[in-house]
C-alpha cells in the first residue's frame, strides 16, 4: 500500500493512527517503509505492541533518486520480516505511479498495490495553484483520496476540495478525515483492509 501526498499533509500521522486497527482487523504482519518521520516521534510501545518493524530510507526521494535503494529496502524487509502488507510513505513530491512501477521490478510475491493520497484540506487550493502537475499525478494514481485536517478547515473548504477533485476527473473514493482528531478514521481503516 502506498500512502502518498504532499509534505505536511499528514501521511505519517495517518499511517500511525490507522495501522494499529489495520493490524487488529486483518491480523496481517505490517512493515512501514518511510522516507522520514518528520517531527513525529515514533512510539516504541506501539511498535512493540503490534510487532511493527520500521525501516527508514536514508535520504532523498524513494521513487526518483533512490529507485534501486527502495527496491533493496523492499527486499530486505521482505526477507527479514516476511510481511503480509508493506506500507510505503514516499516523499511529498513523488508520483506514486513511479513507486508502483519500481515495485513491479521486485521479483517476489506482490499482491495488489493500493494507493492512498492524503490531501491537506486547508492548503489544497494553494497546492493546486503551485504544484498542479505533481498534484494531478498523485490524483491519477490514487485509489482513495483522504481529505485530511477537516478539524482545521471550514465545511465549505472541504466541499471545495471535493468539487476540485470532481473537476479533475477523480471518480473513486474520497473520505474527509482528521488524522489527529480521529474523525472518519474507521472509514479509512475499512478502505485500507479491503
Ligand atoms: N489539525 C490537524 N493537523 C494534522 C492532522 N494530521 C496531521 N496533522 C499535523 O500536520 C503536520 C504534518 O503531519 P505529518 O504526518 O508529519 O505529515 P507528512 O509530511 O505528510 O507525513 C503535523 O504537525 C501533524 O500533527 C489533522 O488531521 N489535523
Ligand atoms: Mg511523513
Amino acid at each position: 500500500m502506498v500512502v502518498s501526498g504532499f509534505l505536511g499533509s499528514g501521511k505519517t500521522t495517518m499511517i500511525l493512527s490507522t495501522v494499529g486497527r489495520v493490524i487488529e482487523t486483518t491480523k496481517k504482519k505490517v512493515v512501514i517503509i518511510v522516507n522520514d518521520f518528520g517531527d513525529i516521534g515514533i512510539d516504541g510501545k506501539l511498535m512493540e505492541k503490534y510487532g511493527l518493524s520500521v525501516t527508514e530510507m536514508p535520504s532523498g526521494c524513494i521513487c526518483c533518486t533512490l529507485g534501486s535503494d527502495f527496491l533493496e529496502t523492499v527486499r530486505t524487509v521482505s526477507d527479514k520480516f516476511s510481511p503480509d502488507l508493506i506500507i510505503v510513505e514516499p516523499t511529498g513530491i513523488a508520483d506514486p505511479a513511479n513507486i508502483i512501477d519500481t515495485m513491479k521490478l521486485y521479483r517476489g510475491p506482490i499482491g495488489v498495490i493500493r494507493t492512498f493520497v492524503v490531501a491537506d484540506a486547508v492548503r489544497f487550493p494553494l497546492i493546486m495553484k503551485a504544484l498542479g502537475k505533481p498534484l494531478k499525478n498523485q490524483i491519477n494514481a490514487a485509489d482513495v483520496i483522504l481529505i485530511n485536517k477537516i478539524d482545521e478547515a471550514p465545511a465549505a473548504a472541504v466541499d471545495e476540495v471535493r468539487a476540485n477533485l470532481d473537476s479533475l476527473g477523480f471518480k473513486k473514493k474520497v473520505i474527509a478525515v482528521s488524522a489527529t482528531a480521529g474523525t472518519n478514521l474507521d472509514e479509512v481503516v475499512q478502505a485500507m483492509v479491503m
